[in-house]
């Protein structure tokens, strides 16, 4: 910008210590050995992260609202009334979490609202951050319930009454909490929405890459296989003779690797969940439970790589003549992010001097949800070597301060 006068917002600039050491506290709710952080939604982990991040945000003034399935959204008013430009993310990780996954969009926005708080600075429209429920799908299916619930694409009574992997139900586990909010859910008008997030994936990393400009977001199908085989035992039984669900559950997840493989590209596939039934090591298993998390960037191919699957399920089902059926735990398309906003991002980074580049994102996230219902768009950061749902998972202070110092610019621009 030589010669040209820089505006007194674009010199604002936030306090990445501050945020840093916010990082630091909230990931000590819930931490685990070796850095990492199991607050899965709903528990009384992620009740201490909620409590403590309202709390935060109360300090800041903002107006918050809890709405019916839980999601925190913290308002700044603006010079003029009307619908927000909203950052957020969320604070439920998985059991093997990292300090970052989530957090730091969440904790960037709120850092964003103090340096404008300390500037006394104003937006024409108003700023909101919000933390949604249960993004990771991990405890209870779908992954990003809170705001595909906020976007008016899941009834909220069918997410209270989602059951989860230890038989509990969504609602319940809200009363438990104190989260089960009274503000209206589903189509809440939002101008603009921006997410912060770390890459989770090696990209950023390995090329060298401060920002990424994520375009969008890889379709994500997410099944649950039940095999109903027949107990035996694992001495005396001939191979001939049996009905063995644990080995057809494993050759499922042996096939979906398999196709992936052969398809290559960016199609993955991942069992992650198994559960046989005695699980004892001298019985043949009369039960088997696994899922397949199957994602492409496209969705005819991901469409394929499904059917294949299925396929190849019930053929393996059949010739060990054990029972098959399967439910869909999460299903959603590619979602394109707003073009015009994915030109703010880079067009920001590189204005403030960082290398960027536009990507997709292999994980699935709020802002897919968000765009849905307003311009969406994600700013990455990189992660350390790529790793992430891992305790190791790190992003450095200058990656965190550069993407908190582009969503502040582009948050400014969007609220002007
Ligand atoms: O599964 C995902 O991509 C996200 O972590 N919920
Ligand atoms: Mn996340
Ligand atoms: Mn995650």
């Amino acid at each position: 910008m030589t010669g040209v006068a820089i505006s007194r917002t674009q010199q604002f600039r936030i306090d990445a210590r501050r945020l840093a050491a916010r990082i630091e506290t909230l990931g000590g709710v819930g931490a685990i050995a070796g850095g990492g952080v199991c607050r899965l939604a709903l528990s009384d982990e992620d009740r201490a992260g909620r409590d403590l991040v309202v709390g935060w945000m109360r300090e800041l003034g903002l107006t918050v609202a809890i709405d019916a399935i839980g999601n925190v959204v913290g308002v700044r008013q603006g010079l003029e009334s009307g619908p927000p430009v909203m950052a957020g993310s969320h604070i439920d990780t998985v059991s093997t979490g990292g300090r970052y996954d989530g957090n730091l969009g969440v904790l960037a926005g709120l850092e964003v609202v103090r340096t404008l708080n300390e500037a006394g600075m104003v937006t024409r429209r108003p700023l909101a951050v919000a933390f949604f429920t249960n993004e990771e799908g991990a405890r209870f299916s779908p992954d990003m319930m809170g705001s595909l619930v906020f976007v008016g694409g899941l009834p909220l009574d069918a997410a209270l009454a989602t059951v989860g992997i230890d038989g509990a139900s969504v609602g319940d586990c809200l009363q438990r909490i104190g989260y089960a909010g009274t503000a209206r859910c589903g189509n809440t008008p939002v101008h603009a929405y921006v997410e912060l997030h770390i890459e989770q994936g090696p990209v950023l990393d390995a090329d060298g890459f401060t920002i990424g400009a994520v375009e969008g977001v890889q379709g994500i199908s997410w099944t649950e296989f039940t095999v109903g085989g027949i107990a035996n035992h694992a001495g005396t039984t001939p191979m001939r003779l049996r009905h063995d669900a644990g080995y057809v559950a494993c050759a499922i997840a042996s096939h979906a690797r398999a196709i992936a493989r052969e398809v290559g590209g960016d199609q993955v596939a991942t069992a992650g969940a198994v559960a046989l039934s005695p699980n004892l090591v001298n019985v043949i298993p009369f039960k088997a439970v696994i899922t397949v998390d199957l994602r492409n960037t496209d969705e005819a191919m991901l469409q394929a790589a499904e059917h294949r699957l299925h396929a190849y399920a019930a053929e393996v089902a059949a010739a060990e003549g054990v029972t098959l059926s399967h439910r869909t735990l999460a299903r959603f398309e590619p979602v394109a992010f707003d073009p015009a906003v994915v030109n703010l991002v880079e067009e920001t980074a590189r204005a403030l001097g960082h290398s960027v580049r536009r990507m997709p994102s292999g994980a699935g996230h709020d802002a897919q949800m968000l765009a849905r219902i307003c311009p969406a768009a994600m700013i990455f950061v990189p992660s350390a070597d790529g790793i992430s749902h891992n305790v190791q998972e790190f992003t450095s202070l200058p990656d965190l301060e550069a993407g908190a110092n582009v969503l502040l610019q582009v948050l400014l621009k969007l609220a002007a």
